[in-house]
């Protein structure tokens, strides 16, 4: 269940707007799931409106993916692993950031 936006506490709602073929999109669906973050996927082949929906809160964006965690839009895979490469993805799940090796 999704919790409602009201809580601070709760983890935000991920949304990947993508397509079944896209290579970009296997690639950050990858990277989720290594991570263990639960995402809704919308797949824009299948609807006109979801595509419609993906380009207007993502200022015009028109390749897929584009991700969403909460209002923030993260981007498409490259911006989600540079994202997740300089430390700032888990921060936005609303997670610790793992512990430096050897700590
Ligand atoms: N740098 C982007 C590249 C995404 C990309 O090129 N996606 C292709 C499909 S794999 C696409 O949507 N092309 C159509 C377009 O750019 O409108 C990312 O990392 O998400």
């Amino acid at each position: 269940m999704t919790a409602p936006a009201s809580d601070p506490g709760a983890a935000p709602r991920v949304v990947m707007y993508a397509t079944d073929w896209c290579p970009y999109c296997r690639r950050a669906r990858h990277l989720l799931d290594a991570k263990g973050v639960a995402y809704d996927e919308i797949d824009v082949d299948l609807s006109p409106e979801a595509r419609a929906e993906m380009r207007q809160r993502s200022g015009g964006r028109t390749s897929v993916p584009q991700i969403f965690v909460g209002d923030v839009h993260v981007g498409g895979s490259d911006d989600l692993h540079a994202l997740e490469a300089r430390g700032g993805l888990d921060p936005l799940l609303g997670r610790s950031p793992p512990a430096p090796a050897g700590a």
